[in-house]
């Protein structure tokens, strides 16, 4: 059975739930069909999550790395295409740490392109009728960082390891009180894209 690294990670930027842990959460109880999953939960920190997750990476070689990441004011699924070598952090992560221009992997390619079919992936989230869009830029933060990693990874163990990154809008409680009337999606949607993809 093919083997599937499902990853999220733990709320951050004073928030109290992250719908990429959540969603993640629900895939533990119920599996997916036809892979044989293994989840993760990353901290937001920028010197703990890539050695976590490279570690999980070299250990199980799966065949795919699906990450997810909560993107706020996203209003659909984005399909990661890109993932470039740099940290540029607009708050802190969760130690505390506030990285300006610094590159993910000091040497390493400028970018990485995500190994996972990204259109079809797009097309299937839509079918499932739930919003997705491509997206060009995965940010400058942890989820750019995780992506590069799990790429980077990849590439340099020439793991058989297909990756990509899905960004996922606020779950509604996140921003029922916000007054900068963001977008949101429900866990039930978030996961129907999710599985979709
Ligand atoms: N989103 C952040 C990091 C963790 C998360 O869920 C990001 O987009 O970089």
């Amino acid at each position: 059975m093919n083997q599937l690294l499902l990853t999220g990670f733990e709320p951050f930027g004073g928030s109290t739930i992250n719908p990429a842990a959540e969603v993640v959460k629900r895939f533990e109880t119920g599996g997916v069909q036809a892979f044989s999953l293994h989840t993760l939960i990353l901290p937001v920190d920028t010197m703990r999550a890539p050695k976590i997750l490279e570690a999980a990476l070299l250990d199980l070689r799966p065949d795919w790395c699906v990450m997810l990441g909560e993107a706020r004011g996203r209003p659909a699924i984005s399909v990661e295409r890109v993932a470039i070598n740099v940290l540029d952090f607009q708050i802190p992560d969760n130690a505390g740490q506030q990285i300006v221009d610094e590159p993910v992997v000091p040497d390493g390619p400028a970018a990485y392109f995500c190994t996972l079919p990204v259109r079809h992936i797009c097309e299937a989230i839509r079918e499932a009728g739930v919003p997705a869009e491509l997206s060009l830029s995965a940010g400058t933060y942890l989820c750019n960082q995780v992506i590069y990693v799990a790429l980077h990874t990849a590439a340099t163990h020439k793991l058989p390891t297909r990756c990509g990154f899905l960004h996922l809008p606020a779950l509604p409680e996140q921003v029922a009180r916000d007054p900068r009337r963001l977008p949101s999606m429900t866990l039930d949607l978030l996961f129907c894209g999710v599985e979709a993809a």
